[in-house]
């Protein structure tokens, strides 16, 4: 029996397979509006048969995108404007996600095909950025951001807390909270980016305040019954991950005592020396022993997307979802594809009754 093709449930929400479409920035949105084009992108992996679509990371802030074309919710006309995509995303069938974000010092960047880098000091679409200390993200992002007073660390959670607010109220299902990739969240919990000697910087419990405290004020505003889910930096590979992953497994312990019901494993991108070890599934074993360790269900990401080595890692107990990112991009029918690679014989769990029926025979 395929493990790849079960239904998955968490809380009050069941996703009709192992599959998800994690998060992917299209960088077409102005003023953090989205538009037809997302609709097109969103609409279309939906219908590919995923079970879950998680809409890319969207700034809870405008000084919080990455590039001035990311998506926002930092209003209600903004939160709103997401409808038609839920709505289109369910009719497909699969179930609705997004990722509330912020940039912290890798924000005010070009896109990546236009550098991938800050954009000029003198670049009037640029801004300042914030982040826990004024140390830059690295070459490519030399601009140093401005060390947050408490004021902004406040009013950032509270950002946080009502664009989960205005994500409920545009319908979503599934809400993920970016805290990883070097980003505001993952910065704050970094030896690297949080060189802070008040309540946030320091020790661990200073370092994994900000995260702790911004999923608390979350989980007051998101439904009890709809998943709340997190993506985290686990480690850094920067030779330092034997203190890192202990550290990492024993703050997961504490999101799920917050409320947390899904981590999504990643990679933290802080350290400026990483080495990472990109291969096939890499991140499979260190998610299948947070899963262990911390007792939570985990997602991942990074080269599953060989139908047969996604299969491997839910079969072997590291995931309960698979994430694939660049795969879908090739192709939205992945889903598909896996299943006729896999002989699955019943595609309904993976297309819409329109198609099964002709596409039954998988062959
Ligand atoms: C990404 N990724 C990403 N991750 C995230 O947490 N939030 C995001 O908004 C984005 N944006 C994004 C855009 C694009 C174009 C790509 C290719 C990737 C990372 C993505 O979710 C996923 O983790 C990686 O792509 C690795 O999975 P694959 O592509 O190997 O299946
Ligand atoms: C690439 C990336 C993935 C994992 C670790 C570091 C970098 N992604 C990250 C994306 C933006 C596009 C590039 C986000 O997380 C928003």
């Amino acid at each position: 029996m395929s493990a790849l093709f079960q239904p998955f449930t968490l809380k009050d929400i069941t996703l009709r397979n192992r599959i998800a479409v994690p998060p992917m920035c299209q960088y077409s949105a102005i003023d953090g509006r989205v538009n037809d084009w997302h609709q097109v992108h969103l609409a279309g992996l939906a219908r590919g048969g995923a079970g879950l679509v998680v809409v890319e990371a969207t700034a809870v802030a405008p000084e919080g995108r990455i590039t001035p074309g990311c998506t926002g919710i930092w209003n209600d006309n903004l939160g709103q404007a997401f409808v038609p995509i839920v709505k289109a995303i369910k009719a497909a069938g699969a179930v609705p996600g997004i990722q509330i974000a912020h940039a912290g010092r890798k924000a005010s960047a070009n896109r990546p095909w236009e550098g991938d880098d800050h954009m000029a000091e003198d670049d009037p679409r640029g801004w300042q950025t914030i982040a826990p200390s004024a140390v830059a993200a690295g070459a490519n992002l030399p601009k140093p951001p401005k060390a947050m007073t408490l004021e902004d660390i406040a009013r950032v959670r509270q950002d946080f807390a009502d664009a989960a607010r205005r994500a409920r109220d545009a319908g979503f299902e599934w809400l993920e909270l970016h805290f990883a990739h070097g980003y505001l969240a993952q910065s704050f919990f970094s030896v690297y980016a949080n060189q802070r000697t008040d309540a946030y910087g320091g020790s661990f419990e200073n370092r994994s305040r900000f995260l702790l405290e911004t999923l608390a004020a979350v989980r007051e505003v998101w439904p009890e019954h709809l998943p709340l889910t997190l993506r985290f930096g686990v480690v850094e590979f920067d030779g330092r991950d034997e203190q890192t992953l202990p550290e990492s497994i024993e703050l997961t312990r504490r999101f799920k005592a917050g409320g947390l019901d899904l981590l999504s494993v990643s990679i933290a991108i802080t350290a400026p020396n990483a080495k990472i070890p990109w291969g096939p599934g890499f991140l499979g074993p260190i998610a299948g022993q947070i899963r262990r360790e911390a007792a939570i269900p985990v997602a991942a990401a990074w080269g599953f997307g060989e139908p047969a080595v996604a299969e491997k890692a839910l079969q072997n107990g590291q995931l309960d979802l698979v994430l694939i990112g660049k795969g879908h991009l090739a192709n939205p029918h992945w889903p598909y594809l896996a299943a006729r690679e896999l002989k699955i014989d019943n595609p309904a769990w993976v297309l819409p009754a329109p198609y099964a029926h002709w596409l039954s025979a998988l062959r």
